[in-house]
């Protein structure tokens, strides 16, 4: 089934604090992104880059209390929640170039208006589902999928002019082995379902992603992947900005992907966090270019 894909680059860097990950959408493009694609049957449009505040590097250095870049991000996250929609309005299926992870809240804002009963696969070292209470951080990037599910501060959660875009019992998360200690209490308190490393290793990936089909596909009437380079491991894919060692492996990661396609159930995602300036000659875009061929069909044979 053929479609019609627009890609959307999102280069935000506010919601962490290494310049660079703004550099991802053109390190995608010019790693191939969209001759992958093609190649795989689907027509892609790309729709450029989403205009970002100017980044004023005093201040983007300068220690900050509470939420770091507030205003930037309530900005980008407006800019991107207007062009995902629009896509959505136009038929196509949105592809989202990051940029940091705190993207997410404005693309999946953009989404969710469009389904009654979005799922959402955050694939990712880390849950990104830190309040300001809980952050170790201050950094957005780590709060993105709390804010979707309705907490936080309330001009990130209503962007779109509406709150609570996706239900935990339509998140799974996949990848983690990095959660912050309110985040494992939040996860469990509402019983999402979640699959860590260790499940990985114990179930391998094949049955992860056929369970997390499985328990989305009743119950949604469309899936978004949200896929964070760090969820893969960092001796292949370093350039990404909060490593995590012991993450799954570029074949773990392609099967998954081939899995999604396969599913016919994915309407929309993010490719997020893809640092070209801590790389190593530009190996993380080129990952993630493989993953996207398997995700959009590539077949080997
Ligand atoms: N949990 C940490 C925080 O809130 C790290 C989040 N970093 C990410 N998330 N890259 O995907 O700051
Ligand atoms: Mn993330
Ligand atoms: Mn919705
Ligand atoms: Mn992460």
């Amino acid at each position: 089934m053929n479609k019609r894909i627009e890609i959307i680059g999102a280069p935000t860097a506010f919601g962490q604090r290494k310049l660079g990950v703004n550099f991802g959408p053109d390190a995608l493009r010019y790693a191939g992104l969209i001759e992958r694609i093609e190649n795989t049957g689907h027509e892609v449009i790309d729709k450029g880059n989403v205009e970002s505040p100017v980044i004023d590097m005093k201040k983007y250095k300068s220690e900050q209390n509470g939420l770091r870049n507030l205003d930037e991000v309530i900005s980008f996250s407006n800019n991107l929640y207007e062009a995902v929609n629009e896509t959505k309005n136009n038929g196509n299926f949105p592809l989202i170039l990051g940029g940091d992870h705190s993207l997410s809240i404005g693309s999946i804002a953009g989404i969710s208006k469009h389904y009654e009963n979005l799922g959402v696969i955050w694939y990712d070292a880390h849950g990104d589902l830190n309040t300001i209470e809980s952050s170790p951080s201050g950094n957005i990037h780590g709060m993105p999928l709390r804010a979707l599910l309705g907490d936080g501060n309330e001009n990130l959660t209503n962007i779109g002019g509406y709150k609570n875009k996706v239900k935990p019992e339509n998140v799974v998360l996949i990848g983690m082995r990095d959660l912050d200690d309110g985040e494992k209490k939040y996860i469990k308190e509402q019983g999402i379902l979640t699959y860590t490393m260790a499940d990985i290793d114990r179930l391998g990936m094949s049955k992860v992603i056929s369970e997390t089909i499985d328990y989305l596909k009743a119950k949604t009437d469309g899936i978004h992947l949200s896929l964070d380079v760090d969820a893969l491991d960092p001796v292949e894919t370093p350039g990404t900005g909060t490593t995590v060692p012991g993450g799954a492996t570029y074949r773990e990661s392609h099967l998954a992907m081939e899995m999604l396609n396969e599913s016919n159930l994915i309407v929309s995602a993010d490719l997020v966090e893809v640092n070209p300036l801590i790389d190593e000659y530009n190996k993380t875009a080129h990952q993630a270019i493989g993953l996207m061929g398997s995700f959009f069909g590539e077949k080997l044979l």
